[in-house]
């Protein structure tokens, strides 16, 4: 591939239901998209999905904008590069911006998948043809209003359930949503929110009778100590997902035995190309993995589901149907859930077409830089 032009299109999309984690409530989501263009004039897209303030990870909208202009698209216009790889090689030197490099990254590979004519799932060596879709549902205002949103999930076919918890929103809702839905394939994610203080390692002990398949990030993203002491101590196992940003952390999670699930997150990780090796590594270890989401618009969406396709990824993914969170997506007939399963697209490129139009009309600001 040979880039002769790249743009970023900031794009603001309102939510359909407000989303609370243990640290923030989110209305609308801003997040950058990444066109890449060859000197063929075939196009890649990518997306950025850096939360607007740094509460999930140091990364936001802003920071990533700064980056993705400044230091990442500069290196890449006017050469040659054979594969993804090649072009993420071009950043070895810049420190973190996971979330900035994930997006340029992910539009080499649906550029390179453009020009080569096979689908992402082949390019990255997926096996599935369709992956296993659970949700992810925010902490409500009432125990009710949790109760009606897994009630809706479980009705539309998601075979698991995934709630945020935080102190003070813990054992109770657990508690209640088992009561109601027997068997459910249930966990919870504490955003990093607990901390080895003996209230909050009385909670998160008190979830243990639940049957829960794995408690995801309960300590701070380095805090491995804790994690490793919890991990010990609870038969449920402790996934990380904000400890783990890159391959070190993953070979320390592994050593430190401080996590028995791994969430590969292709936007946390830095993209498709260490994303890959993140799953072969947790194979080698026989590490369980499942693909997180940062409530992605269709093209990173698409993103996700190529790569849940691997054979490693064995639990159910966060890669629930669009319309869960928006009204109308920048692809046009995105991803989409039947009874908790999605087809994994067998087209190149993103594999679903960008609505450029919806695009264009929901963009905030933009930047071109060409050869
Ligand atoms: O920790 O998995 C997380 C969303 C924003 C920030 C962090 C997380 C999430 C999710 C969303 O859980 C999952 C999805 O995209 O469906
Ligand atoms: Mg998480």
């Amino acid at each position: 591939m040979h880039i002769v032009s790249a743009t970023l299109h900031r794009v603001r999309l309102p939510l359909v239901h407000a989303f609370q984690t243990s640290s923030h409530r989110k209305n609308h989501l801003e997040h950058i998209i990444v066109q890449l263009t060859d000197a063929n004039g075939v196009v890649g897209w990518g997306e950025i999905a850096s939360p607007s303030d740094p509460y999930y990870c140091p990364d936001t909208a802003d920071t990533s904008w700064l980056i993705t202009g400044r230091n990442l698209l500069p290196p890449l216009l006017d050469k040659e590069f054979e594969t993804p790889a090649d072009v993420n090689l071009t950043w070895s030197k810049v420190r973190g911006h996971q979330f900035a490099k994930a997006g340029v990254d992910m539009a080499a590979w649906t550029l390179h998948s453009a020009l080569t004519g096979h689908s992402l799932t082949d390019l990255l060596g997926g096996t599935r043809s369709e992956v296993v879709a659970g949700v992810s549902l925010g902490i409500e205002p009432t125990l009710d209003d949790l109760v009606t949103q897994v009630g809706q999930h479980v009705d539309n076919g998601y075979p698991r359930v995934k709630l945020k918890i935080a102190p003070g929103w813990d054992v109770d809702p657990v508690r209640v949503v088992r009561a109601e839905f027997g068997d459910l394939d249930l966990h919870v994610d504490a955003n990093g929110a607990y901390t080895e203080s003996e209230e909050h390692l009385t909670a998160l002990r008190g979830l243990g009778p639940y049957g829960l398949t794995m408690i995801e990030q309960p300590f701070a993203p380095n805090n491995w100590l804790a994690s490793r002491r919890l991990s010990a101590e609870l038969d449920t196992p402790i996934c990380l997902d904000e400890s783990v940003e890159d391959l070190d952390d993953l070979a320390t999670m592994i050593d430190l035995k401080a996590g028995r699930i791994l969430n590969i997150k292709v936007s946390r990780m830095g993209g498709l190309t260490p994303a890959l090796v993140a799953h072969e590594v947790a194979q080698q270890y026989e590490v369980p993995v499942w693909c997180g989401g940062m409530h992605e618009f269709g093209i990173g969406r698409a993103a996700n589901v190529a790569i849940s396709s691997l054979a490693g990824f064995s639990l159910p993914s966060d890669v629930s149907s669009w319309d869960k969170y928006y009204a109308r997506d920048i692809v046009i007939d995105g991803v989409t859930a039947d009874h908790g399963r999605v087809t994994v697209p067998t087209a190149s490129g993103v594999g679903f077409e960008v609505d450029t139009d919806f695009l264009a009309e929901n963009t905030v600001d933009t930047l071109t830089l060409t050869v």
